[in-house]
């Protein structure tokens, strides 16, 4: 059934019955000097091509491929079209390899045609705080599909991961593929709804008018909450305490220091959104909401080429209730001039996402750990990580 995933240390259908089997590593680490020192073979017409993400040429060839080729949802009507500056963002975290960003080149034309990253993190699993690689952006060519090629690229990426000391992986897919932890749905959250019904992206509902529905998702024009404001650089101590104490709840979330918030969470235009609750009597940070940009092409339509969504991210509250920080989120999203705003079913998110209007889409996203197990998997409400 699954060639190569059979031959990996992941969890195997067939073992799911089998409750004996502990939690933890799969298998060991081996010795470094086992480790296999040259890169894998590839047929002979392409070379394997470690990208300089500083290079704005490369970008623009990575930032390229994935717009032709990367994820599509199930009736090709919209791909996703990570900016270049999200991509630089996304690959260049605190002590990132730049030997994990790993291309595969046509020899001759010298054509980008094929990638795979891994960033590296820290991810908590129950009490184990483990080195992880979070392995993302894994495409093929359209015209080089179904040539085995995804294999090589995954254990060229797990070779140079073991180079690194690092035993043990994350990584999201919207496949079924040996053995999710967990499967989450993604919901989406209308803000412009007459677009996302001339794109397709959504329906009129049943004894619904357009104008009904376009009254149905207005929103106001600014922020309800007193001392809501954007997340600053001064803010990065203040909300990282906040979110080690929330991400503590969750069975599997990442181990946030000040240097990873400050790079994953402080504002970057058109790449990542950060808003706190600062306040107006104490000055105390108390609450933090965060939503990442990943625009979608829409495919064939003649009036569109791009839809506009934010994802939710990661969000905290401790004073303001949860739905009253997503509401105000989806405002500013609003302002913003986003189409769509989308969140899955993880950590506290069912707690708004009926009360704020958001819609169950028709894609799931399935979350898997590389080389560790953990038995009978987790309920997406227990999952407290958000891969891009
Ligand atoms: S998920 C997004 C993946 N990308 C896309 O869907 C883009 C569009 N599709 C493509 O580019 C986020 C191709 O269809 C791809 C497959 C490249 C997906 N994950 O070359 P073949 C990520 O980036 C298996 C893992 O002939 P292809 C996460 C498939 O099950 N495996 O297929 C990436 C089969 O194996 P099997 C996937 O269509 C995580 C084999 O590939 C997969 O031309 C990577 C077929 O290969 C997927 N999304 O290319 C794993 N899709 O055993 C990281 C298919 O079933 C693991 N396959 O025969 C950890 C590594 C680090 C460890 C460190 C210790
Ligand atoms: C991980 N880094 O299928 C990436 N998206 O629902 C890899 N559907 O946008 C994994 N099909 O339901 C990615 N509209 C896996 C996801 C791939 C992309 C994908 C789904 C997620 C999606 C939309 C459009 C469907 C178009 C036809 C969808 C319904 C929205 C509606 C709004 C109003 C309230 C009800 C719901």
């Amino acid at each position: 059934r699954h060639k190569f995933w059979e031959t990996q240390p992941v969890g195997q259908f067939r073992d799911a019955a089998d409750s004996s089997l502990p939690d933890g590593a799969i298998e060991p680490p081996t010795p470094l000097s086992e480790v296999r020192a040259d890169p894998y073979p590839l047929p002979a017409a392409f070379e394997w091509y470690t990208c300089d993400l500083d290079d704005d040429a490369l970008l623009t060839d990575l930032y390229a491929l994935l717009a032709h080729n990367y994820v599509e949802d199930d009736e090709n009507m919209f791909r996703f079209n990570y900016s270049p500056a999200f991509l630089r963002w996304a690959l260049r975290p605190p002590s990132f390899f730049r030997a994990w960003h790993i291309g595969v080149r046509a020899r001759e034309s010298k054509k980008l045609v094929a990638f795979i990253s891994g960033v590296p993190a820290r991810i908590r699993a129950r009490d184990d705080v483990v080195r992880m690689a979070e392995i993302n952006f894994l495409c093929v060519h359209k015209k080089l599909r179904s040539k085995r090629l995804a294999p090589v690229l995954i254990r060229e990426v797990t070779r140079r991961v073991h180079q690194e000391n690092i035993w043990q992986a994350a990584y999201t897919a919207g496949v079924v593929l040996p053995t999710p932890i967990t499967t989450c749905r993604y919901w989406h959250r209308s803000l412009n709804p007459k677009k996302l019904i001339d794109v397709g992206f959504s329906r009129l509902g049943p004894r619904m008018t357009m104008s009904r529905t376009v009254r149905l998702y207005k929103l106001p024009d600014a922020p309800l909450t007193p001392g809501f404001r954007q997340m600053e650089l001064r803010d990065v101590a203040a909300v990282t305490r906040l979110l080690r104490a929330y991400l503590a709840k969750f069975v599997v979330a990442p181990d946030f220091d000040e240097m990873d918030v400050e790079h994953w969470l402080l504002p970057r235009e058109d790449v990542v959104d950060s808003y706190l609750v600062e306040s107006p009597e104490t000055h105390e940070v108390t609450d933090f909401c965060s939503f990442y940009t990943l625009p979608s092409s829409v495919l064939n339509n003649a009036n569109y080429a791009t839809l506009k969504a934010a994802y939710s991210y990661y969000n905290v509250s401790t004073k303001t209730p949860l739905q009253q920080l997503m509401n105000d989120a989806l405002i500013v999203a609003k302002q913003k001039n986003y189409d769509v705003f989308n969140a899955l079913d993880v950590m506290e998110n069912e707690s708004f996402l009926k009360e704020l209007k958001f819609g169950p889409g028709d894609g799931q996203l399935h979350y898997y750990l590389y080389n560790y197990r953990i038995r009978n998997g987790i309920k997406p409400s227990e999952l407290g990580l958000v891969l891009l």
